[in-house]
């Protein structure tokens, strides 16, 4: 497991991360995107995760991966469903969505990967994945999730503990690409508290380095952003230099 090597060991220095989430439909202009890939790269991004609720064919997948290799830095992906698997990607989030009141999202997907996983030979990181807050989102809808209220951090603990208790190595609060509010800090903190040195990941609305350096200070140890880096790429470096002076 070379990359969640690379994660453990910087978590376990005390390090924050940052992932750069690149949704393959939204690429239009692979030139731009290679600029803007540049650009996160530099600022110290940990990786790139590709990936997204609506999944496009696989070539548009490798394509972007492709892309990635030529920086200095890990490609994950992190798949809606098992059109996703790209075989040059260097790992995969096994994202099992906890709180889906779809069995196919919780296990049934992973079954239809898993043999094709297992034959191309993908590193695979397990992950329980928790979507939280505004049920409007593209993840929400299209995992059938039941998403936790922000004011019930007691929920998002219970289904934590459970993914830790699986054997899950991460957690990740997801608050979905595009949401209105992040997952607030007293909410992640809860989640860190009772997780303690299972990875906690979180995502969704994080648009400001500010909002950001929250999160990180509240438990989590890795920030993922996506609308940002397509939107304010400017923003975006600054939330990945914050967490990385952390
Ligand atoms: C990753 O879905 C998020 O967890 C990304 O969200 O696009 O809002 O950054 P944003």
């Amino acid at each position: 497991g070379k990359v969640y090597e690379m994660i453990r060991s910087g978590v376990d220095k005390g390090l924050k991360l940052h992932f750069t989430l690149v949704d393959p439909e939204k690429i239009e202009n692979l030139k731009e995107f290679s600029n803007a890939l540049r650009k996160v790269v530099d600022a110290g991004t940990d990786a790139i995760l590709v990936g997204g609720s609506l999944q496009v064919y696989v070539d548009d997948v490798e394509r972007i991966v492709k892309l990635v290799e030529e920086f200095n830095v890990p490609s994950i992906l992190f798949p809606g469903n098992p059109m996703g698997l790209a075989r040059n990607a260097d790992a995969i989030l096994f994202i099992s969505l906890l709180n889906s009141d779809d069995p196919y999202y919780i296990v049934g997907a992973h079954v239809t990967a898993a043999p094709l996983i297992k034959r191309i030979g993908l590193e695979v990181l397990p992950t329980g994945y928790i979507v939280v807050g505004n049920a409007n989102t593209s993840v929400s809808v299209i995992g059938k999730a039941r998403p936790l209220p922000y004011d019930k951090p007691g929920i998002g603990v219970a289904y934590a503990l459970a993914a830790k208790f699986l054997g899950m190595k991460f957690v990740y609060l997801e608050a979905g690409s595009g949401a209105p509010q992040p997952v607030p800090p007293y909410f992640v903190e809860k989640v860190k508290k009772a997780i303690d040195d299972t990875i906690l990941i979180v995502g969704g609305g994080i648009r400001d380095y500010s909002k950001a350096l929250e999160i990180v200070n509240a438990g989590a140890d890795i920030i993922v952003t996506g609308t940002v880096v397509e939107e304010k790429i400017d923003d975006a470096i600054k939330i990945i230099s914050a967490i990385k002076k952390k």
